[in-house]
């Protein structure tokens, strides 16, 4: 048994709806806890729509390598197409950590899994949703996470902001 958080984006199509289908689909593996949905300014040197994001916290029986390939499931399942890294897309579904029955993180250096994430201590998009849905979460390698979202820029947590449908 592993526990994962997943950091899951979307910024094209119906991104509420594809987000609410990936959580749902999650469901399959084990309790699942996820946060709400957030809006969010896109982050990075591409030009690109809004984001939608969330973070689901669950536990099941894959190792950091079947945490990945479910993570690229959801992405397919959601009829990702991406033609720039960075850039816009249906659904992004990153693992941002692995930990093990024993309590100790997966810790992977490898470009195909580089655990724990190595851009989340610097994400207020996947930070302020993981605190949210878990007020004591540690980023391993950086400490617990409410004391990485108090030395953010304040303007780049401001602008993760709950969603709420129009009307
Ligand atoms: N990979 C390595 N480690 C991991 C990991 N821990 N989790 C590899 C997931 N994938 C990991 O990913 C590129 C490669 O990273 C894969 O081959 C995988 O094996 P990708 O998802 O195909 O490409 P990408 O998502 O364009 O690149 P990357 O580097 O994952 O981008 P990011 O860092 O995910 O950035 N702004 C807002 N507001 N919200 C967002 O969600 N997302 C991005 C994407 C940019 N700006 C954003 C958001
Ligand atoms: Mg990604």
């Amino acid at each position: 048994m592993t526990r994962v958080v997943l950091s899951l984006g979307a910024n094209l199509g119906d991104r509420a709806g594809t987000l609410r289908t990936a959580l749902d689909a999650l469901a399959e593996d084990g309790a699942v806890t996820a946060s709400g949905l957030y809006e969010t300014p896109p982050w990075g040197p591409v030009e690109q729509p809004p984001y939608l994001n969330a973070v689901a916290v669950l536990d099941g029986d894959r190792d950091a390598r079947g945490w990945l390939a479910r993570a690229r499931e959801l992405e397919q399942a959601a009829g990702r197409t991406r033609e720039v890294r960075w850039g816009a897309r249906t659904l992004d579904v990153d693992v941002v950590t692995v930990t093990g029955d024993d309590g100790r993180p997966v810790v992977s250096g490898n470009p195909e899994l580089t655990l724990p994430h190595p851009r989340a201590h610097e994400r207020a998009f996947v930070l302020v949703p993981w605190l949210a849905v878990d007020a004591a979460a540690e980023l391993p390698g950086h400490g617990p996470v409410r004391d990485l979202v108090a030395v953010l820029d304040p303007a780049e947590v401001a602008a993760v902001v709950p969603w709420a449908p129009v009307g």
